[in-house]
């Protein structure tokens, strides 16, 4: 099926800011719309995000996008095949630069997720079933969520310093056990976090955002959440924390300003150690800076046979760091954003690379999202160990949750008819 028009709209995000959506339209009139997010802790390694610059919009302004797609993009386009791999290619060779410097890999992976999305239509089947059969994946499944439940760092303004404080249900069968879970989870907390006078306002991603001044707080409040849910429901929940480490390293002096103090690397390992220790632990997402790599090697040493080791900024879902990170033996989990490396080709060659080499994957929204629930067909085609889409409000969070919901009773379908 060929492709008709390619046009671009500048819309806004979750956080008022503005962003791309790309419509393509196939020959047999019908079309596909796709939007991309965009990060506040964004890591040096992903590809160049294309702004306008300047005082309109602060800056943050897409008309340059929207004109790239519409007069660069565009006419490369029109007649040929909604084969978003071969897109891709196009459009790498369009671009022409490794960081993706001159269109933009928010431009890019615009038009990368409306053509996948267009071929699917074209194919008459589901996104996961095409981004899947391509990837010769053969079989899917749903992920566990992620829920964010208590927001810090940039996603918030109180002086909590690890960004995302998240739960996961654990020994659940299904997908809906697990929605019900995070949201009794998130209605508990709320009330707990009232009844203690803290603000429950929700940060940028979904969660609580208190004004708390220490972890503490928050993994105290998490902590009575999951007693209370095991106690009153007998569910059982463990902590992920998503740390940014990234975001308070002193790269001259090669120290973490934390908690008040300038640290070493081994100092957070060692805090790492004592949570682990002492909480029902799941995961620690980049507890260290995205170029600390000695100080990754000593974490995976000291904790990443007890506790998922996750790299995001690390990997930047970049097919060369990842590699470095198997060869450096870093990390057993890689977060898969298609925005860090801008064409869903390469979201899906990294998956691959991942898989090849025994990495666990986790399909991850941005903070600043749009309804477009992507990456929860994303999670499903990679059968991603994980998801991360934020918290139990919002609806861009919820947008991708309840297409997993909605994906769930799909593939139920098919196993009873072909019972
Ligand atoms: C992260 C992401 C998403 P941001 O660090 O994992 O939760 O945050 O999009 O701000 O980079
Ligand atoms: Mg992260």
């Amino acid at each position: 099926m060929k492709i008709l028009s390619v046009t671009a709209r500048e819309i806004y995000d979750s956080r008022g800011n503005p962003t791309i959506e790309c419509t393509v339209e196939l020959e047999n009139g019908k079309h596909a719309i796709a939007s991309v997010p965009s990060g506040a802790s964004r890591g040096t390694h992903e590809v160049f995000e294309l702004r306008d610059g300047g005082i309109r919009l602060m800056g943050q302004g897409v008309q340059k996008a929207v004109q790239a797609i519409e007069t660069v993009i565009a006419p490369a386009l029109l007649g040929h095949e909604a084969n978003f791999i071969q897109v891709d290619t196009l459009l790498r060779e369009l671009d022409g630069t490794e960081n993706k410097s001159v269109l933009g890999g928010n431009t890019m992976l615009a038009v990368s997720m409306a053509v996948c999305r267009a071929q699917a239509i074209a194919e008459e089947i589901e996104l996961y079933e095409l981004m899947a059969y391509l990837c010769e994946f053969e079989t899917v499944s749903l992920s566990y969520p992620m829920f964010n439940m208590i927001n810090g760092g940039v996603h918030a303004s109180n002086h909590l310093q690890v960004q995302e404080f998240m739960v996961i249900p654990v020994g659940i069968n299904s997908f809906h056990a697990a929605m019900e879970a995070g949201s009794d989870f998130f209605h508990i907390l709320k009330k707990l976090l009232e009844q203690k006078g803290y603000s429950t306002a929700v940060g940028d991603e979904g969660g609580f955002a208190p004004a708390f001044d220490h972890e503490q707080q928050a993994l105290d409040f998490l902590m009575e959440t999951i007693e209370y849910m095991q106690h009153e429901y007998g569910i059982s929940m463990m902590i992920a924390l998503d740390v940014a480490a990234s975001q308070f390293y002193d790269k001259k002096m090669e120290m973490y300003h934390w908690q008040g103090k300038l640290v070493s690397s081994d100092e957070m390992i060692h805090w790492y150690k004592q949570l682990a220790e002492t909480y029902p632990l799941y995961a620690i997402e980049d507890g260290l800076a995205e170029d600390d790599w000695q100080g990754w090697v000593n974490l995976y040493d000291a904790l990443g046979s007890k506790i998922a080791i996750i790299g995001d900024d690390l990997f930047a879902t970049n097919a060369d760091r990842i590699y470095q990170g198997i060869d450096a033996n870093v990390a057993n989990t890689v977060i898969i954003k298609p925005n860090q490396v801008g064409t869903i080709t390469e979201a899906l060659q990294a998956i691959k690379l991942c898989k090849a080499h025994g990495k666990n994957i986790i399909a991850s929204h941005r903070s600043g999202e749009t309804n477009d629930s992507f990456i929860a067909d994303l999670a499903v085609a990679a059968s991603a160990g994980q998801i991360k889409a934020g918290g139990l409000s919002r609806g861009e969070r919820l947008a991708k949750y309840n297409r997993l919901l909605e994906i769930e009773n799909q593939l139920l379908n098919v196993i009873a008819k072909n019972e």
